[in-house]
């Protein structure tokens, strides 16, 4: 059996694109701060990251598919955080998000991997941000770390 995989490791050559969005800002800046150390962990050069900064969730998807038009990046890592208010606005926001950016990947060229918490409380948000339940940032840039590595092997 051959089994391809893809490498916890970068090489430092590799451009990596970083989207994020502003709305709830001191959750989603510990998510671009743990998604960065990722990159400096596995070998990867941090002069290489670039930072697009958007409003919210739903504008990820659009920066998104505009960045990968340029055919710069070797991997897209999205980080985000939708956190449930009082009306259904969330299930709209969170659905369309991930639906965005599960729709744009498909037809990119690189990985693109999916760090947007969803959570019904802040706490819940703050838990994966960072503290005690980790931090997604962390582990979406993880992931597309492996996938630019498995990508070149497909
Ligand atoms: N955007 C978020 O990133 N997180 C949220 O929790 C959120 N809530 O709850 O409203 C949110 N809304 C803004 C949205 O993403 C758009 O920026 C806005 O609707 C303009 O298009």
């Amino acid at each position: 059996m051959n089994i391809i995989e893809g490498q916890l490791s970068l090489d430092g050559s590799e451009k990596i694109a970083i989207i994020n969005s502003r709305f709830n800002h001191i959750i989603t800046d510990r998510l671009v701060e743990g998604a960065s150390d990722a990159v400096v962990r596995h070998g990867g050069n941090k002069d290489n990251i670039d930072l697009i900064l958007v409003p919210g969730a739903f504008e990820i998807p659009f920066a998104l598919s505009k960045i990968l038009e340029s055919g710069k990046y070797d991997g897209v890592c999205c980080v985000g955080a939708v956190i449930r208010g009082s009306t259904p606005h969330f299930d709209y926001i969170s659905a369309e998000t991930t639906k965005g950016i599960a729709s744009v990947g498909l037809k990119s060229a690189v990985p693109v991997t999916y760090g947007v918490l969803t959570t019904d409380t802040i706490e819940q948000a703050i838990e994966r941000a960072g503290s005690k339940a980790g931090n997604k940032g962390f582990e979406a840039m993880t992931g597309l770390i492996e996938m630019i590595s498995l990508y070149k092997n497909l």
